[in-house]
């Protein structure tokens, strides 16, 4: 996931720091200028002082004159010496010298203008574009970097802007809310082929391991072959299934599930629904009827992330017509780009609860916002 973006944001991270050597360089340049006139100047005030004085003493005693050379000779090589541990102290200090730099809007600017295409080209959204640009600035502008530690500072600005425009849900707090009634009841909806049945069953795996005993409702009464698919899954798990026939009402069904799971005591009631390949009046209609019906105490959009930004379109809809609580992104393990997993909560607001990351029932990877944010700079 996020390989789009890994390289662009090496490449800023590169220029900023390049920028930065040369600042420095240039600033050493400088230093070094002004050392030498210091040890000009002291040299010419060495000659002032010691060169009459010779003369004079030549003239007036050869004897003396051998004397002072030899004094002077010593006293120079003392001067030296004070000179060589003076350059000597002030080129340490150098090398210990941390140059600073402070960050701009237009090194800000360059980061940003360096990851945004490829963010546009994968399909985020521009909200999600302009928080996370406002966010970089907020973060960056301003602040003191070296060259060597902007690398590390830049890189976790960036992954904590993009953890923030993420939302998810914690494990322990979605099996905590499902604790809280006997049945919990959860619609999924989503269009076709966005992965809602396979993760239906692979959510009843994982109450099955957590402890909850689930059953499912066959809503799809729709598309050929979904009760057959769904019975595999139950069989395999398994995990009772509640089923009509191919064109009966899904409220019906969703009503009796809910009945038969007050009946036999089981936890959860896990509601399968038919999607269409687009959203339209008939799917909106019947949504609507299982929601009224069934009164579900969680709403979960199940989306195909491969898709992009209409997945996140879809979402809208779907919670603007149904109302969503949760969103499950599907098919995250073939999603090289990840543009849907960083839109969809920042665009619906409603967090990211699982990401599909395979075709078996345990590649349901709960979110994580940090560890998804450090995708971005690292597999
Ligand atoms: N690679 C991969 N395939 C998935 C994932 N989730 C579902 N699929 C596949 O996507 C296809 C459609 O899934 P399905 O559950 O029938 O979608 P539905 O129409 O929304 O019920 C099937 O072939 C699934 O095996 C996933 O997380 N990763
Ligand atoms: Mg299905």
């Amino acid at each position: 996931m996020f390989d789009f973006i890994r390289k662009k944001i090496k490449n800023s991270i590169d220029s900023i720091q390049k920028k930065l050597s040369k600042e420095e360089e240039n600033e050493i340049r400088e230093d070094i200028k002004k050392e030498e006139e210091i040890i000009k100047q002291d040299q010419n005030e060495l000659n002032k002082d010691i060169l009459p004085q010779d003369r004079k003493e030549i003239k007036e005693e050869v004897k003396e004159i051998k004397k002072e050379i030899a004094a002077l000779d010593k006293e120079k090589t003392e001067v030296n010496k004070a000179k060589e541990e003076h350059t000597e102290s002030k080129a340490e200090k150098k090398k210990k010298r941390v140059f600073s730099h402070s960050i701009t809007e237009s090194d800000v600017d360059m980061i940003y203008s360096e990851i945004k295409s490829a963010l546009l080209e994968n399909n985020v959204a521009l909200s999600v574009l302009d928080k996370i640009h406002y966010d970089l600035n907020k973060k960056l502008v301003g602040e003191s970097v070296s060259v060597i530690g902007s690398k590390n500072y830049i890189e976790t600005a960036i992954k904590e802007v993009i953890s923030d425009v993420l939302i998810g849900c914690e494990k322990e707090e979605f099996l905590s809310r499902v604790k809280t009634k006997k049945p919990f009841v959860i619609l999924v909806i989503g269009v076709n082929g966005a992965g809602k049945t396979t993760t239906i069953a692979k959510l009843c795996k994982f109450f099955l391991l957590n402890g909850f005993k689930p059953v499912i409702a066959a809503g799809d009464t729709f598309r050929a072959a979904s009760i057959e698919q769904l019975e595999i899954h139950a069989k395999r798990l398994n995990v009772p299934v509640i089923k009509h026939t191919y064109g009966a009402d899904p409220a019906a069904v969703a009503f009796d599930a809910i009945k038969h799971a007050n009946s036999a005591k089981e936890d959860v009631v896990l509601i399968d629904t038919a999607g269409r390949s687009d959203i339209n009046k008939n799917l909106i209609e019947e949504l609507k009827k299982v929601k009224r019906i069934s009164k579900p105490d969680m709403t979960i959009f199940v989306g195909d992330s491969l898709t992009g930004n209409d997945v996140v379109k879809q979402a809208e809809i779907f919670d603007k017509e149904i109302g969503i609580d949760m969103n499950i992104l599907s098919k995250a393990d073939v999603d090289k780009k990840g543009g849907a997993v960083l839109s969809i909560s920042y665009v619906t607001k409603k967090p990211i609860l699982f990401l599909g990351t395979g075709q078996n029932y345990e590649d349901l990877l709960p979110f994580d916002k940090e560890k998804t944010a450090g995708f971005i700079l690292n597999d």
